[in-house]
């Protein structure tokens, strides 16, 4: 298993709102390489899947229909130790609490609704990347 990878996500509101360019620029500045990328929507199912963990949370009902609600742009990053930089990139959960600078803090809106993902460890970095980008797929 590779441990210089990390999967992303920008989320609908980040879409929305005309954050992509930016929000791949500080991903650059910060030294990451995009390994794959595409722009795509959640299903329901996916959404289920994807957020599985979850499932037994009070906000899980809330997460599923903002992440179905519009496109998302998924992405495979590479760089070292690129699980916990990316997770220092974007900043806390809740934008209230990410450090001035990170992606949270510039682009998100609120806890159900901040912008990115990262992945929160290696293996969850394999697993969602695989999620979303078939093995048809050489990168
Ligand atoms: P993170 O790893 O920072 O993406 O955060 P979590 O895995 O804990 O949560 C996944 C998503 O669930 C968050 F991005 C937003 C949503 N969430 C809520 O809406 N309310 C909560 O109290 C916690 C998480």
């Amino acid at each position: 298993m590779t441990t210089n990878r990390t999967f992303t996500m920008i989320k609908p509101d980040a879409v929305e709102n005309g954050h992509i360019g930016a929000i791949l620029d500080k991903i650059n500045s910060a030294g990451f390489r995009i390994v794959a990328m595409k722009m795509t929507q959640m299903t329901q199912r996916d959404a289920e899947l994807f957020y599985d963990i979850h499932k037994e949370r009070p906000f899980f009902g809330e997460l599923v229909t903002f992440m179905t609600r519009g496109p998302i742009i998924a992405a495979i990053l590479e760089k070292n130790n690129a699980v916990e930089d990316f997770r220092a990139l974007i900043g806390a959960t809740n934008p209230a609490d990410a450090a001035d600078g990170t992606i949270r803090k510039l682009y998100a809106t609120s806890l159900g609704e901040n912008a990115v993902h990262g992945s929160d460890s290696d293996e969850n970095a394999t697993i969602e990347g695989n999620f979303h980008f078939s093995g048809r797929e050489q990168f």
